[in-house]
């Protein structure tokens, strides 16, 4: 192990363990466990205008948005998940921040590309959700969800194409491999190598609510991405 900054060397005293890293994870996570429920908006109009850094949750339907939410935030029924696709049909806001002084909020996203919602219901989302992509000023960052069996999908495309103006303009965007549990260690990584080809540069993560996998990562990127001024 190499000797930590300050310590001598040839001292008898037990090597430091890097501390920084996990003071940080630690930090990061802790941060995620503050989340409670901010509110609900059936539609764009009744968003409140907010002036700190949102991270939205956006994907397919049952990609596994609201379960990661759940999971990151260590709260069982935060975010409402299920079984069946589409539960998620308005967009739920969560607050984070220590003593209860919001410095950042999570969006709870409906999914997208249930095939069992009325076409003309699917158009009207796809709307909304183009729009809060666009519009929302506050949007920090875009965590797209991805069941890597299924891969990107073509909504998932067109979801990238309405957000590319603005990664380009310095929003964040992580592509977030859900269920990694249902795959094995090479199907992983070949999952991971493909993504990246997909993300065009931009973050990809496996991650897994069932093992855990991914927590402390993802926890600390989205740390990061709301504190930028403590880097
Ligand atoms: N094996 C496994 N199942 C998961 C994981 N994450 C979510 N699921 C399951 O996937 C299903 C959908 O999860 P949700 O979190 O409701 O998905 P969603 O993306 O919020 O879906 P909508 O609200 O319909 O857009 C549920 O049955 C979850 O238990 C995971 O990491 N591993
Ligand atoms: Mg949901």
């Amino acid at each position: 192990m190499t000797s930590a900054p300050g310590q001598s060397a040839g001292s008898d005293t037990p090597a430091v363990p890097p501390r920084a890293a996990t003071t940080s994870a630690a930090i990061a996570v802790g941060w995620m466990h503050t989340a409670r429920f901010l509110t609900t908006a059936p539609k764009l109009e009744f968003l409140p205008a907010l002036d700190v850094p949102e991270i939205a949750f956006v994907g397919r339907s049952n990609a596994g948005k609201s379960t990661c939410i759940n999971t990151l935030t260590q709260q069982k029924r935060l975010a409402f998940a299920s079984k069946t696709p589409g539960r998620t049909q308005s967009i739920n806001l969560f607050a984070l921040g220590k003593q209860g002084i919001t410095d950042a909020i999570l969006a709870d996203l409906p999914g997208y590309g249930y095939a069992a919602v009325p076409k003309q219901d699917k158009l009207r989302w796809q709307q909304v959700m183009a729009n809060y992509l666009v519009t929302r000023e506050n949007l920090r960052a875009v965590v797209l969800m991805v069941d890597p069996r299924l891969g990107l999908t073509e909504l998932d495309d067109i979801l990238l194409e309405v957000i590319r103006p603005r990664v380009e303009q310095g929003l964040k965007f992580l592509l977030l491999l859900t269920k990694a549990d249902k795959l094995n260690r090479s199907e992983q990584a070949k999952a991971l190598s493909i993504a990246r080809l997909q993300a065009g540069g931009g973050e990809v993560k496996l991650f897994s609510a069932l093992k855990k996998q991914g927590v402390e990562e993802t926890s600390l990127l989205l740390w990061h991405w709301a504190h930028p001024e403590a880097q």
